[in-house]
């Protein structure tokens, strides 16, 4: 069997700088779990393309139409039932390893960095596996959703209110400690990796600016130019499940080689 093609090596001074750094923040995009097979939002083949957000991801089209808003995500939980995390994810896990305070902060509502082993994880805008009432707020079971009539909306068994994801929909507020965490974590970082993320979506878009702001060094992880490349410090361009793998092997290298190998 042929050995795996290497992966890109990085940009040095970006190794140099994560093998110095104490603090390392990420913010990741769904473009990280594109290689997983998971539609991102913005691109060509995107869940935008074919559906208009305001149409489907907010409290008003929730309530006007529930069982299709309901309808989308199930479809969406079933194509992340066939997914799995991605070597852009399992390598944000080794990162996390290596130095001493990581931060994986995520727009994403896929749970896949959790499933990569990544510990320290921030949900900005919720998880699509968690559901709830929206009247009494208890937290709402597969079954549940399962016993969706055609035509009917999922509801509560305790109260019949209407069940919706535990997701941040537009004109919706992120969950206030979640949010102070990731504003934290870009605050102190020492360098800041933007991942596979448009960043065309407030505020989490705003904490690579944060980070910059405070000193951090910037790095933009993408196939494509986005909203705040003009602003990083370094551009690393490529599919995440290759230029991460890389990011990570670069640095246990250099880890190796260093006389006080940084880390835990
Ligand atoms: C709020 C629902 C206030 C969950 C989503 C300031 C300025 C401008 C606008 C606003 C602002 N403040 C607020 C707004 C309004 C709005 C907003 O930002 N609108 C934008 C569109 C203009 N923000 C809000 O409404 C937020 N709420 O601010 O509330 C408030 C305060 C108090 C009280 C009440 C209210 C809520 C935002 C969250 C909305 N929810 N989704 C779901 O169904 O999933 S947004 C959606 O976009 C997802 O959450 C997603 O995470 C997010 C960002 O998209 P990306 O992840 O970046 O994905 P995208 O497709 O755009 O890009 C993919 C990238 O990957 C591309 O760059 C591509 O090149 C790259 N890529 C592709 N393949 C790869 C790759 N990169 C690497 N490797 C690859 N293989």
């Amino acid at each position: 069997m042929s050995e795996p093609s290497p992966s890109p090596r990085p940009p040095t001074e970006l190794v140099e700088r994560l093998a110095g750094a104490d603090s390392v923040a990420v913010l990741t995009g769904a473009g990280i779990s594109a290689e997983s097979g998971i539609p991102t939002f913005r691109d060509e083949d995107g869940l935008w393309q074919q559906y208009d957000p305001s149409e489907l991801a907010t409290m008003e089209a929730f309530l006007s139409q529930p069982d299709v808003v309901q309808d989308w995500y199930a479809h969406r939980r079933a194509i992340l039932e066939e997914a799995g995390p991605n070597d852009g994810h399992r390598a944000l896990a080794r990162l996390e390893a290596m130095v001493p305070s990581f931060t994986c902060i995520t727009q994403n509502v896929d749970n896949l960095h959790q499933e990569a082993g990544t510990e320290h994880v921030i949900e900005l805008h919720g998880n699509i596996q968690r559901n709830y009432c929206v009247d009494c707020e208890e937290e709402a079971s597969e079954s549940v959703l399962e016993r969706l009539e055609e035509g009917e909306p999922a509801r509560c068994p305790d109260c019949g209110g209407l069940i919706r994801p535990d997701v941040v929909w537009f004109g919706e507020a992120l969950p206030r400690e979640a949010m102070e965490a990731a504003q934290a974590a870009a605050r102190s970082a020492d360098v800041f990796l933007s991942v596979g993320t448009s960043a065309a979506v407030h505020p989490a878009a705003g904490l690579p600016v944060t980070a910059r702001r405070r000193g951090a060094y910037l790095a933009e992880f993408n196939v494509d130019t986005t909203e705040i490349t003009d602003l990083v410090d370094e551009v690393v361009r490529g599919p995440a499940g290759e230029t991460l793998p890389g990011l990570a092997d670069a640095l246990e290298s250099a880890d190796s080689e260093s006389p006080n190998p940084s880390g835990r």
